[in-house]
């Protein structure tokens, strides 16, 4: 399977006009190629193993640039086509696909509120297409078992990367490698310089272990944050939902002491409204302070949930500070609604506003928050709905791409919330956060129940991302090959419990073997008052082969899937020690010794 570079694309828009495309022809990837594309100059520079490149607007206007791609042909590729599709933040699934069979949720959904919540890129795609988020795998039919070409974006921070991949009209296979900037605005002669893309032929080794490499050279080059120890904790979420009270809290805190917890999270439910995180609601009569110091005093790090760049439209935030709100990308100087979730309440059907992480009055804000929080005791943040500064939308400073909107937001938190705090990011574009977090979710949420069914889909399409331990069990052995090449994986509470559920215990032990075997954060969040010693007894094993692997993993050793590419959901997760084997369908598994 050759690259063959043709042309590249830009999508671009002067004033008033809505993005038009511009393509150019390159005869391929020479070691300097200029070309001109509508307004846009791009420079390509050919390496070995990848491309470099930089954009500049040659026009005497400002433009708006939505995406530009360079685009391949795959020579002698033969089908069957496997791509490994990554998912673009903690929610969005990832796992192979193949070209012509599989499609795009877009493609069913067609609702961009929607598609902008877990893609980079809110647009359908062309019909057939596939796309992968910052990297991807591909191999052909005559790949051998290990054959195949990973591909990545050298970094995430400055803009999203998009792999597209579709057949042509000619009857070729394209692969478009695309920049995605949502839309910046560049002024007249402004240059920004893109994200390299690597990639390399691989024969020996699985897709797993490539870009588990390609993780690596990421990871290195973006600082990552990887060295917080290995932790297990509680969290209140997946027992008490939002319906979660000060005494629920409190009598779970209350037997803590029997558990080997290091964290202990409040997640949502304690607070006034989404946008107000100091301030608690009349379930919980105490302050954050005041459960701070009742958590700390169990000898725990407190933990909090908060989702900073939301804010309800009743809010006090929003009351005081309007004009911190986006707009929506209509003209009409409506507030930018990104998320919707009717049991928040908020005064408009569930819909959240996003506060704009461009305005240096809202980063200041997100900064004080975070050091009020940590002042509070709060050594422990859980950012959740963190894609919501990336949705299309008019922002104070059109200069940002959704990627730095994203990272602004982050690296505000981190300001106020100091080294020493440990920062999760959940529902996170995982691209935009690395060398700024300490951990991240890497999957959907989990869920007492192994699978749903095709009828209990939402929204058209989107039926990975709902809650669903298969799902999370996907996730989890997928993007096993990120534990501590860029951050520490969270891959979702353990569920220990054996009433109110209807996971069996095969299917419970297969999602904690796969939680234990990732190496990730271990969470608990069942109520300690429903579950008795035999879970008690199962976390300590739980920990024992999660520390194992995390070791592992600590020595640049991360573990890994060796059939990504043969199955929708990988069956196997291997460490040195141990290998996880599971039936996805019957929702069972064993744990052996390698
Ligand atoms: C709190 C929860 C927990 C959980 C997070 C996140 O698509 N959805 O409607 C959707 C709802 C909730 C959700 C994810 C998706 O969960 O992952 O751990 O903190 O928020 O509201």
């Amino acid at each position: 399977m050759e690259l063959v570079f043709s042309r590249v694309v830009a999508r671009v828009a002067t004033s008033h006009v809505a993005p038009e495309e511009h393509v150019a022809p390159i005869g391929g990837l020479s070691a300097a190629t200029t070309v001109q594309v509508g307004p846009l100059e791009v420079v390509l520079s050919g390496r070995a193993d990848g491309l470099d490149w930089s954009l500049a607007n040659r026009g005497d206007r400002a433009v708006s640039v939505r995406s530009v791609a360079v685009v391949a042909h795959l020579a002698d590729a033969a089908a069957p086509l496997r791509m490994f599709r990554h998912g673009y933040q903690s929610w969005s699934p990832s796992g192979v696909a193949i070209l012509g069979v599989d499609s795009d949720p877009s493609e069913r959904a067609d609702l961009p509120f929607v598609q902008g919540v877990y893609h980079a890129d809110s647009r359908r795609v062309r019909p057939g297409e596939l796309r992968s988020e910052w990297c991807t795998v591909l191999a052909d039919a005559g790949a051998g078992s290990n054959r195949h070409v990973v591909l990545g974006f050298d970094g995430g921070h400055e803009h999203d990367g998009t792999f597209r991949l579709l057949q042509a009209h000619d009857d070729r296979v394209e692969l478009w490698m695309d920049a995605f900037l949502g839309g910046v605005t560049l002024a007249p002669g402004e240059r920004r310089m893109l994200h390299g893309v690597s990639w390399t032929d691989e024969r020996d080794v699985s897709a797993s272990a490539s870009l588990g490499a390609w993780a690596h050279r990421v990871g290195e080059a973006a600082g990552a944050r990887a060295e917080t120890p290995f932790a297990v904790g509680w969290c209140s979420w997946y027992h008490f939902l939002e319906k979660v009270t000060e005494t629920d809290l409190r009598r779970n805190l209350a037997v803590a002491d029997r558990w080997p917890f290091e964290i202990f999270q409040l997640d949502d439910g304690y607070q006034a409204a989404i946008g107000d995180w100091l301030a608690t609601n009349a379930k919980f009569p105490s302050d954050l302070d005041t459960l701070a110091s009742a958590i700390a005093r169990h000898g725990m790090r407190p933990g909090i949930w908060l989702a900073p760049f939301l804010a309800a439209p009743d809010s006090d935030v929003v009351r005081l500070h309007p004009e911190w709100v986006a707009r929506a990308p209509s003209n009409d100087g409506e507030p930018l609604r990104s998320w919707w979730n009717p049991a928040w309440g908020g005064g408009e059907d569930g819909f959240m506003y996003s506060l704009d992480t461009t305005h240096p009055e809202v980063l200041d804000h997100l900064e004080g928050l975070a050091r009020d929080l940590v002042s509070a005791g709060y050594g422990y943040l859980k950012l959740d709905f963190t894609f919501a500064p990336s949705v299309d939308g008019r922002w104070h400073d059109p200069g940002r791409t959704p990627a730095q909107r994203v990272r602004a937001g982050f690296e505000a938190v981190r300001r106020g919330a100091g080294e020493e705090t440990l920062v999760l990011g959940c529902g996170v574009p995982l691209a935009n956060v690395v060398g700024v977090v300490d951990a991240n979710r890497i999957g959907a949420d989990v869920a007492p129940l192994w699978a749903l069914e095709p009828s209990e889909e939402i929204v058209a399409g989107y039926l990975d991302v709902q809650p669903a331990t298969r799902s999370a069990f996907a996730a989890t052995v997928a993007r096993s090959f990120m534990h501590r090449q860029l951050w520490v994986n969270d891959p979702d509470c353990v569920m220990l419990r054996t009433t109110s559920t209807a996971l069996d215990p095969s299917a419970a032990s297969t999602w904690d073997n796969c939680v234990a075997l990732s190496g990730g954060l271990v969470m608990v969040s069942d109520d300690l008052d429903l579950v008795g010693p035999e879970a008690r007894a199962r976390l300590d094993e739980i920990v024992a082969v999660g520390r194992e692997s995390d070791d592992e993993a600590r020595q640049g050793r991360p573990p890994l899937s060796p059939d990504l590419l043969e199955h929708a959901v990988p069956t196997t997760l291997t460490t040195d020690h141990r290998e996880l084997v599971a039936d996805v369908d019957a929702a069972s598994s064993v744990l052996r010794a390698r």
